[in-house]
């Protein structure tokens, strides 16, 4: 009894010995960073004077006695965008006409002077709360009514603005920095002509330092980040190969290399993943004549994939109308969108799948799923870049999505992969792709199969996977 006792004890130390953790490889994402690749989907909400003037672009000489709704509710928006699984609003709180949706004491052209009269921006904050989203901020850098825009003078008012929105609306989870400046377009009312430096003129540093300081948990969108970068197109997809890794110092906000946003950069110096920003309609704000061109529910289910699937977040456009309501064809296909994910996703096949690795850190080969290995994910021995999982069913299933997540808190690793099938005792090679990052999704025909094989052929470092999914 005694001898089984140390016998059993002896094991039990073996097995609680902690293998250790591979090394990072290259950069790796920020706590804050962690946590955005985490909420995947959020709405943008675009809403200005541009609503009532039909335009998508204001010129800045719009008075503020157009900006009318009728019957604004940003709870319906709420309501709406958290009915369909969305985790939080951006909203546009100065467009580049420069009109604000707040009470800001920096310039009279704001919403206290509409006849609407109220703050949008604290309606809209206090809806997220009351909603369980989170909330988030745009203001456009580029602003065609101040005066001062294109003098020092303006930058000042800029921070004082962004101070303004940091300070008095609650925890803020992202800011949103618009590289759109018109080139040397017309810049207002004024009627002139001014050119800005987009490299020099926001003196960005400067600005992201307010950031840190008033909402250390926020992350800022650019073309240059510093915590997430634009996806090079507004149209809504990210390369099928997307490293988060980009080198952010030959990027700015307005100043992109819109190849490289798309793909990242796979030796990039800094973790600067893609958002993916397009809109429901075929415009940023709500026209009415685009009432018919409402992308459908299976136009979203593609951006899904090829945002969300290639592993970018998704900022999705749903522009209220002139009554200040989402209109009811965007409320439904939004909520359709969302209830479309979760029937896609309702059933995980690998909870019923035995696993099986050609190589374990430091470990057996067989695990369970739910614990892959030791460190609560799957990884190789160090030196090993090329390994295959193998999931088993008892009873062949049919399946026709794989979702792979890799874990990113120690850097972004495989280069390649294939992922086979079993089908009539024979594999078959069903994709062959490149990157996976924080989720890759894959969607094939369906196929009845009694195994999955995923072949990571080529990665970086030894492969780290945190999540098999098999739908
Ligand atoms: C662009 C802007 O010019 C559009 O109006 C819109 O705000 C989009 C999200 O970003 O750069």
């Amino acid at each position: 009894m005694k001898r089984f006792n140390i016998l059993f004890l002896a094991l039990l130390a073996a097995a609680c010995v902690r293998v250790a953790e591979p090394a990072p490889c290259g950069p790796v994402p920020s706590e804050r960073q962690l946590r955005w690749h985490d909420m995947e989907r959020y709405v943008f909400i675009h809403f200005t004077t541009n609503t009532f003037t039909d335009l998508e672009w204001g010129y800045g000489n719009e008075s503020e006695q157009i900006f009318n709704p009728t019957a604004c509710d940003p709870r319906q928006w709420a309501d709406i965008v958290s009915r369909a699984g969305f985790k939080g609003i951006v909203l546009t709180a100065k467009h580049h006409d420069g009109f604000c949706l707040w009470d800001t004491k920096y310039t009279e052209h704001n919403i206290m002077n509409s006849p609407y009269g109220r703050d949008l921006v604290r309606e809209v904050s206090d809806a997220c709360r009351e909603y369980g989203l989170k909330f988030g901020i745009y203001l456009s850098p580029w602003d065609r009514n101040h005066p001062d825009y294109g003098t020092p003078a303006y930058i000042d008012y800029y921070r004082n603005q962004l101070t303004e929105l940091l300070t008095n609306y609650g925890d803020i989870f992202e800011v949103w920095f618009d590289g759109a400046n018109g080139g040397d377009g017309w810049y207002g009312g004024a009627d002139e002509r001014r050119t800005i430096d987009n490299l020099t003129y926001y003196d960005w540093p400067v600005t992201w330092e307010i950031v840190r300081k008033l909402q250390p948990g926020a992350t800022m969108f650019s073309d240059g980040g510093p915590d997430c970068r634009w996806v090079g197109n507004e149209a809504g997809y990210a390369g099928e190969t997307n490293w988060c890794t980009l080198n952010k110092a030959e990027f700015a906000p307005g100043h992109a290399d819109t190849y490289a946003l798309n793909h990242g950069q796979e030796d990039g110096t800094d973790w600067l993943p893609a958002e993916v920003d397009v809109s429901i309609r075929p415009g940023w704000f709500y026209h009415q004549r685009e009432d018919g061109r409402v992308k459908t529910v299976d136009q979203l289910m593609d951006i899904y994939y090829k945002s969300i699937g290639r592993g970018g977040n998704l900022i999705l456009n749903v522009p209220p109308d002139r009554r200040g309501l989402f209109h009811p064809t965007d409320s439904a296909n939004l909520i359709e969108f969302g209830k479309a994910i979760e029937k896609e996703f309702a059933h995980n096949y690998a909870g019923q799948a035995k696993f099986e690795a050609s190589n374990v850190r430091g470990g057996s080969r067989r695990f369970a799923a739910s614990q892959v290995a030791d460190n609560g994910y799957w990884a190789t021995d160090d030196g090993v870049t090329e390994a295959s999982l193998t999931a088993s069913f008892r009873h062949p299933v049919t399946l026709s999505k794989i979702v792979l997540q890799e874990h990113i808190a120690l850097g972004q690793r495989v280069q390649a992969f294939t992922v086979e099938a079993m089908i009539d005792g024979q594999w078959q090679t069903i994709d062959s792709q490149t990157t996976i990052g924080h989720k890759r999704i894959l969607r094939f025909d369906p196929v009845t199969t009694s195994a999955i094989r995923v072949n990571i052929t080529a990665a970086k470092a030894c492969i780290a996977l945190d999540n098999v999914g098999l739908y």
